[in-house]
């Protein structure tokens, strides 16, 4: 398989498809260091501080490529490892946009894979809470940091034998952003590489900072190679049977071995920027969360910011990216996965960066009526997996048959021909398009401000096909974070369970939490105790509720501005627009704007509470907390539960 130094030729247009499969032998200089001859193709190992310039020797001596690679970030570089994916079969051009790509995976590894996923810590107790005796943690998974160990030695010593070794320097939000985090992934895959590129700040910039700043997290990733066998799909090498992700909060270490899907191998994002942010955040008194953030301006032209936390593949994009069908409403994008909130010292209020640079976002469903504005975005430099392609050179998923023009055919993410009629879904249900976040149409002016953006409320969120209405709004703050310790939502094919079961997913952080639970819900509970603190107003939403034949009985998408206009009139202070039940406020008679809706509302079953659901609801959480948390469960959080109980019975 051809390797990077073989295509140091120029810089061409990677939409002239010829020049992109056409191969240049090296003509740049090769630096070689003292590391078993292991040529250095690109970059110098003696600019990097000594830190660092450590954790690459260590880990040339650990996984023995044959090349390293510093990665520079340049558009010259990532043409060069667009050339080298095409002629592996990694990447395949799709002529019909400008600079787009298609990876398809092996079948194997389309998901992340939270069953073998850990947090490694000294004690179990700083991973998960007091599970009931003999009940699994379905709260995170801890190993002990001597296992740990073992995981590495049986899988890495070798591992990137005949691969090149790319040494990839990244930001967590902008660069020099007092908010910002720096890391470094050690990869030996250049869609790694290409992704990390769109998903972070990445490159010679970061490259400096990391000169001055020897404070940056460690991710090591491998593709790995199966015991004793070849690669099942050489495009697309992995290990399924032994991939396993770890975490080490204390060195801020994560270490990934066997998979090349997003999720598993873009370490910035859930690793990073999620788990190991969490357990920064917690040390230094911030909050890493997973959730949207985006700016509302109304028609008086007031703005404010919102975050909203939803659980993977349900909406946190299409929200983030909402175009409003209310008249005078103006939204614009911060970012559409991931929060990092600060309080911040002036205004008291939690002010919020998105730490990412682009959008790893589910592809299947989105569509000019669902989110016209992710349909500007992801059709130019963007690297989409497992989707389907067309005969025209485009892409197509479920949820595109409107924008499909007549007379193409399909090839499904199998690469095989395919039709409708066939009854199986042409893109993977999980497969992703990876764009730059300033491609969207409506990113907000300030969404790479380095102080942030001031946080008025938080949603947060899930699929609830039964009992639960469209918004309600938390009595105070530890109501709110009870709200959020009770989530629950549909399983989505983000991980790797099947079916449609209702599962807890508190925070919409169940697979990203980076320390135990009930620690988190402590951390949360205090920022009520922080001096001259303005905190946001909490609500809680549910675009899904269905009525007895299976119809949703909210239209969503554009028209959730209207949920968003009243979330805003209470963060005003508008007392008028809502009244008390026992599960929190909700709008008042009249007080959700429904001009010009088009579709009949029923409000009545929108914002029915069934007892019986009610008391299923209370019962079901306290058997959880119970289970999964124990007596690692704040006293506040508990009451509220309590309270809960007592006011459902008045339903
Ligand atoms: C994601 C996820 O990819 O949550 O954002 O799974
Ligand atoms: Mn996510």
């Amino acid at each position: 398989m051809p390797e990077f130094s073989e295509f140091c030729d120029d810089y061409a247009p990677s939409s002239d498809l010829s020049s992109v499969v056409k191969r240049v032998k090296v003509q740049s200089p090769i630096f070689y260091n003292n590391l078993r001859g292991v040529s250095i193709v690109h970059g110098h190992i003696d600019s990097l501080s000594p830190k660092l310039r450590e954790f690459v020797e260590s880990n040339v001596e650990l996984c023995r490529p044959s090349h390293v690679h510093i990665c520079d970030g340049s558009e010259a570089e990532n043409t060069k490892l667009t050339r080298l994916m095409v002629s592996q079969g990694t990447l395949r051009p799709l002529p019909k946009y400008k600079n787009c790509w298609l990876a398809l995976t092996n079948p194997k590894d389309v998901a992340r894979v939270e069953s073998r996923t850990f947090m490694c810590t000294r004690n179990r107790s700083e991973t998960v809470s007091k599970t009931r005796a003999g009940a699994a943690s379905k709260l995170g998974n801890w190993m002990s940091l001597e296992d740990m160990q073992l995981a590495i030695k049986e899988r890495f010593p070798g591992c990137m034998e005949g691969h090149t070794m790319y040494v990839i320097p990244f930001s967590m939000g902008p660069v020099g952003s007092p908010l910002s985090k720096l890391g470094v992934e050690i990869t030996d895959s250049p869609y790694v590489v290409a992704s990390m590129r769109i998903m972070t700040r990445m490159g010679s910039q970061v490259l400096k900072a990391l000169a001055t700043n020897c404070d940056f997290v460690k991710a090591l990733h491998a593709l790995g190679r199966p015991l004793g066998k070849t690669h099942e799909n050489p495009s697309w090498p992995c290990d399924p049977e032994r991939t396993i992700i770890m975490h080490n909060p204390e060195a801020n270490e994560i270490v990934s071995y066997g998979s090349g899907y997003g999720g598993n191998s873009l370490l910035g994002k859930k690793c990073f920027a999620l788990r190991i942010g969490s357990c920064i955040a917690k040390k230094e008194g911030w909050l890493a969360e997973h959730m949207l953030i985006l700016g509302i301006t109304n028609p008086q032209g007031v703005k404010r910011y919102i975050v909203a936390a939803f659980p993977s593949a349900c909406g946190k994009t299409n929200l983030a990216m909402l175009q409003s069908s209310l008249p005078g409403y103006k939204v614009e994008c911060v970012g559409d996965d991931i929060a990092w909130m600060k309080v911040h010292p002036r205004t008291g209020k939690l002010h919020a960066i998105n730490p990412e640079n682009g959008f790893f976002g589910v592809a299947p469903g989105t569509s000019t009526e669902t989110n016209p504005n992710a349909m500007k975005t992801v059709f130019s430099n963007t690297v989409f997996t497992n989707v389907a392609s067309t005969s025209d050179g485009g892409v197509f998923w479920e949820g595109m048959e409107k924008e499909l023009p007549p007379g193409v055919s399909i090839t499904d993410w199998h690469g095989k021909a395919w039709n409708k009629s066939m009854g199986t879904t042409a893109a993977h249900p999980n497969s992703r398009f990876c764009s730059p976040a300033n491609q969207c149409p409506i990113m907000d002016p300030a969404w790479e401000a380095s102080e942030g953006v001031p946080i008025d409320a938080i949603l947060f969120g899930g699929r609830r096909p039964a009992g639960v209405p469209l918004v309600y709004e938390a009595f105070d703050w530890d109501h709110g974070v009870f709200l959020g310790a009770s989530m629950r939502s549909e399983a989505t094919a983000a991980a790797e369970f099947k079916g449609k079961m209702i599962m807890h997913d508190p925070f919409a952080m169940r697979p990203f939490f980076g320390y135990n639970f009930g620690h988190y819900l402590q951390h949360w509970l205090s920022f009520k105790d922080r001096p001259n603190i303005q905190l946001p107003k909490i609500f809680h939403v549910n675009w899904f509720r269905k009525n007895d034949q299976g119809k949703f009985l909210w239209p969503g998408f554009g028209d959730n501005i209207r949920v968003l206009d009243w979330v805003l009139r209470r963060v005003e202070g508008d007392s008028e627009s809502a009244v008390k039940t026992p599960i929190g406020y909700v709008p008042a008679p009249g007080a959700l704007n429904l001009e010009g809706l088009q579709e009949n509302i029923d409000l009545q079953q929108l914002f029915h509470l069934p007892k019986d659901f009610w008391t299923q609801e209370v019962e079901e959480i306290g058997r959880y907390f119970e289970e999964q948390v124990g007596e690692d469960l704040p006293k506040p959080v508990a009451a509220q539960l309590e309270a809960l109980k007592a006011r459902v019975t008045s339903l």
